[in-house]
């Protein structure tokens, strides 16, 4: 184990710079603040840090659990006989959270804002603190992640330093809905796993997972109302219970971490019908989900009800993608269905998606659908309707100027399935791009990447999601202007090479930043 620690420090180093030194006039804190000033001193950090919680909110096992956390992070490489080297006043040894607010529902738009201060203390005080204030406790989590990314084990004295302190922080993200959708049919991911990637998340200020369940391959998830539906797991160890998805959407608040889930309908279903064959229009026909039939709404309406108990989050993604009606005009049951109705296969797609997503907003939730069905019939989606955009044609102008709110998840750029785009794509693609007016712009919640998982399960999840995945995460929370200007093999890629190196030393698997045809952007 400790020789594997070991490497890892050895593999992980700046390839593109000869000098292991920083470049002093970069911040190493990914994503970037959106205000920030840092000086020129060093301060050692208390291995015993403690703990001094305020406001209504501090009270909370959310702060608590997550200071501990930390703790564990920030340390990690300090061991017993470094704490007791001959140093016996620390810089810093308080940590003090301010909480204002005692409200702790996690939804779009939580506030997480904070005010992170890392100063010594002046006069005759012996222990010298850091501040963080913050409106809700998920603004203070993000106060302590960027904290702790301040930290550094420092080998030459033994101890965990913060350099270029003092520091003053004032940070904000830019976008409230910053997402990762994790793809489970294709490849079953382990309960533990979904958990690593989660922790990973928060690490680059990530809110949102959205868990894309179930698709044609596999339905991994049990729903109480129809127990079958299981049986479309790919084997009956690769499932989901209840149980297993409660525990993964509060491991995820407690990191302020919301989980959007998504039930695909009606293409990208198949997997339904291993349980309950009604659901398919025909044994050659098996999907999309038979339109004709009372029982595949029942069938939907029951699942919906199940998940509503489990997922808090007022969104939920009801697909839409990639519906091939062909065969439905081809069952002599669901052509006659459309006869009586006088519907195209294009009106029975609308009607589907529409009644799904009724009996969604019939359960308090706001639907969510991929961009073909506003691509297909815009002016009939229910204005509440958020447009999750993917394909190149730049949707979210077009949809936000009808009104709909929308986020952005262009292939070209944010599908980590596609490993031949370079960190830089990811990080130029802007969400807002052609979207001057600010009314328009204001309904463009965020973006999200896609880690399709077609080829890619446990054993690649990881490296395939980091370090790209923070490329957009910077884009999603910093401020535009900031990390537009300049040349970004300067600013941002030494920075991102830190942060995945970071990653790596928190355990996570993540790839070398450049690992891929292109090294650098073209100048
Ligand atoms: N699965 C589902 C997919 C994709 C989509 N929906 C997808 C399509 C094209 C590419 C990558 C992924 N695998 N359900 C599209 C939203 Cl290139």
């Amino acid at each position: 184990m400790k020789s594997y620690i070991l490497l890892l420090f050895t593999i992980c180093t700046f390839q593109l710079y000869s000098s292991a030194e920083l470049d002093d006039s970069l911040t190493y804190v990914w994503p970037l603040p959106a205000k920030f000033s840092s000086g020129n001193n060093t301060l050692s950090v208390d291995p015993e840090l403690s703990l001094v919680l305020g406001g209504k909110g501090g009270d909370s096992s959310i702060i608590k659990d997550g200071f501990d956390r930390y703790k564990k992070i920030i340390f990690k490489h300090s061991s017993k006989s470094y704490s007791v080297n001959k140093r016996l006043v620390f810089d810093i040894g308080i940590l003090k959270i301010a909480v204002l607010s005692d409200n702790d529902e996690l939804q779009l738009g939580v506030d997480e804002s904070y005010l992170l201060l890392v100063e010594k203390r002046n006069g005759q005080s012996i222990i010298g603190e850091a501040y963080i204030e913050a409106n809700t406790v998920y603004g203070a989590l993000r106060g302590l992640e960027t904290f702790s990314q301040l930290c550094a084990f420092d080998y030459e004295t033994k101890a965990v330093q913060i350099y270029k302190a003092p520091w003053y922080i004032l940070d904000k993200p830019r976008f409230a809905f910053r997402g990762l959708l994790l793809d489970t049919s294709r490849h079953y991911l382990p309960v533990g796993v979904i958990k690593q990637i989660i922790e990973s998340m928060s690490y680059a200020k990530l809110n949102v997972l959205h868990w894309h369940i179930i698709d044609e391959e596999s339905f991994p998830l049990e729903v109480p109302s129809y127990p079958n539906l299981w049986k479309g797991s790919y084997t009956k160890w690769e499932r989901y219970t209840v149980e297993d998805a409660y525990e993964i959407v509060n491991f995820a608040k407690m990191r302020g971490i919301n989980v959007m889930a998504e039930i695909d309908i009606p293409g990208h279903a198949e997997s339904w019908g291993t349980g309950y064959p009604d659901l398919w229009p025909s044994p050659s026909c098996r999907e999309p989900l038979d339109v004709a039939k009372n029982f595949t709404f029942d069938v939907i309406s029951g699942i919906m009800t199940d998940l509503r108990k489990i997922f808090p989050f007022g969104l939920f993604h009801l697909g839409g993608d990639e519906v091939n009606t062909d065969c439905w005009n081809s069952t002599s049951h669901v052509k006659q269905w459309l006869l009586d109705h006088n519907m195209t296969t294009r009106d029975a797609y609308q009607y589907f998606v529409l009644r799904a997503q009724e009996i969604a907003i019939s359960k308090g939730w706001t639907p969510v659908n991929w961009e073909e069905t506003f691509n297909t019939f815009a002016s009939n989606l229910n204005p509440r309707t958020i447009v999750h955009n993917w394909l190149g044609g730049g949707v979210c102008a077009k949809a936000v100027a009808k009104g709909f709110r929308c986020i952005f998840s262009n292939q070209g750029f944010w599908y980590l399935d596609h490993l031949d785009v370079p960190w830089y794509e990811v990080y130029k693609a802007e969400p807002l791009e052609g979207i001057n007016d600010t009314s328009m712009q204001e309904l463009v919640l965020g973006g999200e990447v896609c880690m399709w998982a077609e080829r890619a399960d446990t054993s690649v999840v990881q490296q395939t999601i980091w370090p790209r995945a923070a490329a957009a995460a910077e884009r999603l929370w910093s401020n535009r202007e900031t990390i537009s200007s300049g040349n970004i093999t300067l600013t941002a890629l030494p920075r991102l090479h830190y942060f995945r190196c970071l990653l790596n030393r928190r355990g996570v698997q993540a790839a070398p930043v450049t690992n891929y045809y292109a090294r650098q952007p073209p100048s």
